[in-house]
């Protein structure tokens, strides 16, 4: 219960702020394709908390809802204001880099959730195009017919769509064949297993599969050249990690867009 009010209070007092982790293509020229929001608590005692030390008590309190549309809003309003310094400086709209935001599966099933991004849309006017939102099989364990529903919806305003987490959960494979998703995200356990034969199988399946059904695939946790190396031979176009690049603040991250 402390941690919830210490929770309500952070929101009013306004003690979240986001991170940007890049997120690359992984060919010769390394561009870089988009950002992973994710949220950190500057906790006015213990300093800047990482998600695990607080997201499960706001999922079991309900307070995700209200964290995670401000984590939306943020996301958004952030990403329209470095679009608009980009194009300013001629950059085309192509090579904008996307925003991947995490939605936690009670804020994605909430039954205003897609009225919510679309007033965020019109309010930031952020490029619908450019705004992934990344949620977990969890949401479809919970209810398939809304979880379909919403990904539908939001795609019609021209909204992307990741399937988070990719490998790791119980019925993944018909998720992919019922759900509209554009992304895979493979899960960083089978990237950090890589060493292992068996893991690579894994992920050439994955990867095999994602370009069959016509999925981009996201492959997380690089932490070494050698497994971004081996990645990209096998044909993953993308991939985000410690090794191509630690989540950042907001003006370090923009920094990596917007040299001076
Ligand atoms: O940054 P870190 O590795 O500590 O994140 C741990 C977990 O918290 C990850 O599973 C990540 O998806 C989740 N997370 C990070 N930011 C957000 C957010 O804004 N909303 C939700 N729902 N989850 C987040
Ligand atoms: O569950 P989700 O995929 O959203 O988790 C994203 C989390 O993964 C972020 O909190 C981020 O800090 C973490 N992360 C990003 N890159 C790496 C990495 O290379 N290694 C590890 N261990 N964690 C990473
Ligand atoms: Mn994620
Ligand atoms: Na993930």
């Amino acid at each position: 219960m402390a941690l919830e009010n210490e929770l309500r209070d952070a929101i009013r007092e306004k003690q979240f702020t986001l991170f940007y982790q890049p997120i690359f293509a992984l060919g010769e020229d390394r561009q870089l394709r988009g950002f992973e929001a994710l949220i950190r608590w500057n906790h006015p005692r213990s300093g800047l908390v990482e998600p695990g030390g607080f997201i499960p008590a706001a999922e079991a309190g309900g307070l995700i809802v209200f964290i995670g549309d401000w984590v939306l809003r943020q996301a958004c309003n952030a990403t329209a204001r470095l679009h608009k310094r980009l194009t300013a400086r001629g950059l085309a709209a192509s090579k904008l880099p996307y925003i991947s935001i995490n939605i936690a599966p009670q804020q994605f099933l909430q039954p205003t959730f897609s009225a919510h991004v679309q007033r965020v849309l019109l309010e930031t006017g952020v490029l619908p195009e450019l705004v992934r939102l990344e949620v977990t099989e969890g949401v479809a364990i919970i209810d398939p017919d809304q979880t379909r529903q919403v990904l539908e919806q939001v795609r019609s305003w021209g909204v992307k769509t990741s399937l988070d987490d990719f490998g790791t959960g119980y019925s993944s494979l018909s998720y992919l064949q019922n759900l509209p998703f554009d992304t895979l995200k493979i899960d960083r356990s089978f990237i950090a297993s890589m060493d292992d034969p068996k893991s690579r199988k894994i992920i050439r399946a994955i990867l095999d599969l994602a370009s069959n059904l016509n999925l981009s695939v996201v492959a997380e946790g690089i932490e070494t050249m050698e497994q971004g190396a081996l990645l990209r031979e096998m044909g993953c176009a993308y991939g985000q990690g410690f090794h191509l690049g630690r989540p950042l603040d907001e003006a370090s991250a923009f920094a990596l867009v917007l040299p001076e």
